[in-house]
């Protein structure tokens, strides 16, 4: 059975962008691969998180795992700091990187063209820990939003420097971006992403929210002055955005969509999308408190860390022999 491995930052409560670009799709995944997802808890310190907050949207994001579907049976769920053998690699594989490579990492280069001054080292070296939590357990995929696609191409790149320097050692793993939905956008300005830590909580749907927030962000969501339902998300990307919700959630084709909205108002789309996401947000929530009351995420925790530990352990062995740090 071919690997596949994702995780998400809790750095926030989830939003719909993680859901479609990311949780539906893991779902769906689980039924082909060996799906590997872990919390990157890690990740979230390269800004500072106040502790309580972090605390509560880790035990949220797990929640929110498993009442989307995702199965511990199947796939292996931990969080990333559980498995020590994450920051161990991570290092090796710093020093296997070059600093240019992470000069060009698009995040990096945002936040400097913002004048960001307070930017930590681990914000600016991160990449080569996302490297790690992919190369420690030789996936052949993983599933990202288009704007994580850097990472992995970054990934492949450090695997096979070190495969060429000391040895067949890591897999090369491919990124698997999904058709629609690899990049759903905030409402409020559309031609910027949905991220869970958007300053004006308005474009962003939390899945946390209460269905009549959400409905109402969308009700409210930006579109533009053309008056016509396009799928065009250059000059009309308010209206194709509400379309990619609408068809990711529906299952229905954007075409479809099209073709059923034409001549309509924006507020009869609006509408179609409000109450789709009003559906998921419901039944997700009823799951997500189930799940809380249960208490089974220690449970899930800990068999998830017992599984990558013994992955990870081996891995690293491999790499402190290939390196020589192994008497
Ligand atoms: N808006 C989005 N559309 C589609 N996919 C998305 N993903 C995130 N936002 C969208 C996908 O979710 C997975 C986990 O991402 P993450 O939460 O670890 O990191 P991120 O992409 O940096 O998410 P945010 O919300 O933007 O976080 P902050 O604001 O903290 O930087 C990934 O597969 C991602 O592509």
């Amino acid at each position: 059975m071919k690997r596949m491995l994702s995780g998400i930052k809790p750095s926030g409560q989830l939003t719909l962008g993680n859901y479609i670009g990311a949780l539906k799709e893991f779902v769906k995944y689980q039924e082909d691969y060996d799906m590997i997802v872990f919390i990157a808890n890690l990740h979230c310190l390269t800004v500072y998180q106040d502790p309580e907050e972090l605390r509560t949207n880790l035990r949220d994001t797990i929640a929110l795992y498993l009442a989307c579907g995702l199965d511990p049976k199947r796939s292996t769920i931990f969080m990333q700091s559980d498995v020590m053998e994450h920051a161990q690699l991570g290092f090796i594989l710093s020093c296997n990187t070059y600093l240019g490579e992470l000069n060009r990492m698009t995040q990096y280069k945002d936040k400097i063209a913002k004048g960001e001054s307070a930017l930590t080292a681990g914000f600016y070296s991160y990449p080569t820990l996302m490297a790690s939590d992919i190369l420690m357990y030789d996936p052949d995929f993983v599933p990202v939003g288009e704007d994580q696609k850097q990472h992995v191409e970054l990934t492949r790149d450090i695997a096979e420097r070190f495969n060429n320097k000391y040895g067949e050692t890591f897999k090369v793993p491919a990124p698997l971006i999904p058709k629609i939905g690899a990049r759903i956008m905030s409402l409020s300005d559309p031609t910027k992403k949905m991220s869970k830590s958007e300053e004006s909580n308005k474009g962003c749907i939390y899945l946390l929210d209460d269905p009549k927030v959400a409905s109402k962000k969308i009700m409210s969501a930006v579109t533009d002055m053309v008056n016509q339902i396009n799928y065009d998300p250059e000059n009309q990307p308010g209206v194709s955005n509400l379309l990619t919700i609408l068809s990711t959630l529906s299952g229905r084709s954007i075409e479809n969509l099209v073709n059923e909205f034409e001549g309509q108002g924006y507020g009869t789309l609006k509408k179609a999308v409000a109450n789709e996401v009003s559906l998921l947000l419901g039944d997700l929530q009823v799951k997500y408190k189930e799940i809380l009351a249960s208490g089974i995420i220690d449970d899930v925790l800990k068999e998830g860390k017992e599984k990558a530990g013994r992955l990870a352990g081996v891995k690293l062995k491999e790499v402190q022999k290939r390196i020589g740090a192994d008497l």
